[in-house]
């Protein structure tokens, strides 16, 4: 169903991005049974999460791998002028099993939302690949894709964010593994100050691009956008 695949709002661009290269980034495990770590494969490395084989009678287990809110751009206040967030976006891999479920969750601390990011496998249709999974922000198309609460309730949250995982369930009783890479939050470019051409724009993103990553991941320029989508 092309519905379930939510479309890239209009003038989004990354404006922060995780690759995991041989670095958790700080995200953690939650939930039930999973173990999440750092792994070297798949280029410079991804974020992996893996549940253990079960015995002969097991059982469901819904883990969740957790960012860090703390030393990200993923915590705080979405809606700030200089916060205009409008998606997150990732990269996922089952590997050799399909998650009975996957799931996006956001939280101030008190009020929980998910959005279900493949329902009954229609999006990961097959093991070992890679897929793009975008998760819409905006607060209009809350009742389209998100629940927990009301779309005003959604918004309030945004303003006050504590938690950004993604859930996944086991699938059946072996052990599986599941890989999360270039975990990253677009912004709004219609949002910024707007260049004068492209030209302009083309060259403030490569000064910016550059100095960023000698800034290290803190800096929070508006003009930041990433040099190069990284492995
Ligand atoms: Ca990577």
């Amino acid at each position: 169903m092309l519905l379930l695949a939510p479309a890239m709002p209009v003038g989004a661009a990354v404006f922060y991005m995780q690759t995991f290269s041989g670095t958790t980034e700080g995200w953690s495990a939650g939930g039930d049974g999973l173990t999440v770590s750092q792994s070297p494969d798949y280029g410079a490395g991804a974020l992996e999460g893996t549940f253990q084989a079960q015995g002969r009678y097991g059982q469901p287990q819904t883990g969740e791998f957790l960012a860090d809110t703390s030393g990200a751009p993923f915590g705080g206040d979405y809606n700030s002028s200089t916060n205009p967030y409008v998606a997150f976006q990732f990269d996922f891999y089952a590997a050799g099993t399909l998650p009975s479920s996957l799931t996006f969750h956001m939280s101030d601390g008190a009020n929980n939302f998910y959005m279900v990011l493949d329902p009954q496998n229609s999006v990961i249709q097959s093991p070992d690949q890679w897929y793009t999974l975008t998760v819409p922000l905006s607060p209009g198309l809350y009742n389209q894709y998100w629940y927990g609460g009301t779309a005003n309730q959604f918004s309030n949250m945004l303003s006050h964010v504590t938690t950004v995982g993604v859930e996944v369930t086991r699938n059946g009783r072996g052990e599986q593994s599941y890989y999360i890479d270039n975990f990253r939050i677009m912004n709004d470019l219609l949002l910024v100050p707007e260049p004068t051409s492209g030209l302009f724009w083309f060259g403030w993103a490569l000064v910016f691009g550059g100095l960023r990553s000698k800034l290290g991941r803190r800096q929070r320029s508006p003009y930041a956008l990433p040099a190069a989508r990284a492995s």
